[in-house]
């Protein structure tokens, strides 16, 4: 499915090749509770412009439900996979994924988008499933557009950390992160497009 009718203007600095920083020179780690950590790299993906816009014209973006409290509700942002079916990751995101399978030693398996459309698409509190079935996953997250607010909480406490996430910026979640903490993105009274690409590994 196409996301039609999104507008968002990049900015010249934004556009030009997509490529990570392969010496990842503007990462800081945030080391929180219970061995979970954060690293938060700025400006990571140089030409995060041109990668949202291919994103936001080629992605196979889909609507998804999620059942709460016993009903099925639509999830409030659009999704998008790449891998799962065999074909090669596109040029940008393959670069991104052998990036940080370089940089965190791990086999990075699965790459996936989230389109928030607006101010009322959102990623409510929550730690990623995959914890089920890897130990200490790492998450990693890549933002595209319109800045908004990426939060961390310790499991049902409150926000310790916020991060007004960029276009370009790279955010990474390890240790127990999945397990003893929960992120979201929550909604805002306005805001833009913003696409994060998502990146996991599944063993
Ligand atoms: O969009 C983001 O930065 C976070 C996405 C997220 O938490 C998820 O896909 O589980």
């Amino acid at each position: 499915m196409a996301a039609p009718g999104l507008n968002f203007q990049t900015s010249l600095f934004d556009s030009g090749e997509s490529t990570p920083d392969l010496e990842f020179s503007t990462l800081t780690r945030h080391e929180l509770s219970q061995g979970a950590w954060v690293d938060h790299a700025p400006g990571w993906l140089r030409g995060a412009g041109t990668l949202f816009q291919w994103l936001l014209d080629n992605a196979p973006w889909e609507t998804t439900t999620q059942v709460l409290f016993d009903k099925t509700v639509v999830t409030p942002r659009l999704v998008a996979s790449f891998t799962g079916g065999g074909d090669p990751l596109p040029a940008p995101l393959e670069a991104i994924r052998n990036a940080l399978q370089w940089r965190y030693g791990r086999d990075f398996d699965s790459v996936g988008a989230n389109l928030y459309r607006d101010g009322k698409d959102s990623v409510a509190w929550h730690g990623d499933r995959i914890a089920r079935t890897v130990k200490d996953p790492l998450v990693a997250t890549i933002s595209l557009g319109f800045p908004r607010r990426f939060m961390l909480r310790p499991r049902g406490g409150r926000t310790e950390l916020s991060l007004l996430l960029q276009p370009g910026d790279l955010v990474v979640m390890g240790g127990t992160a999945q397990r003893t903490w929960q992120h979201t993105v929550p909604k805002v009274a306005s805001a833009g497009p913003r696409i994060s690409v998502t990146v996991r590994h599944s063993h």
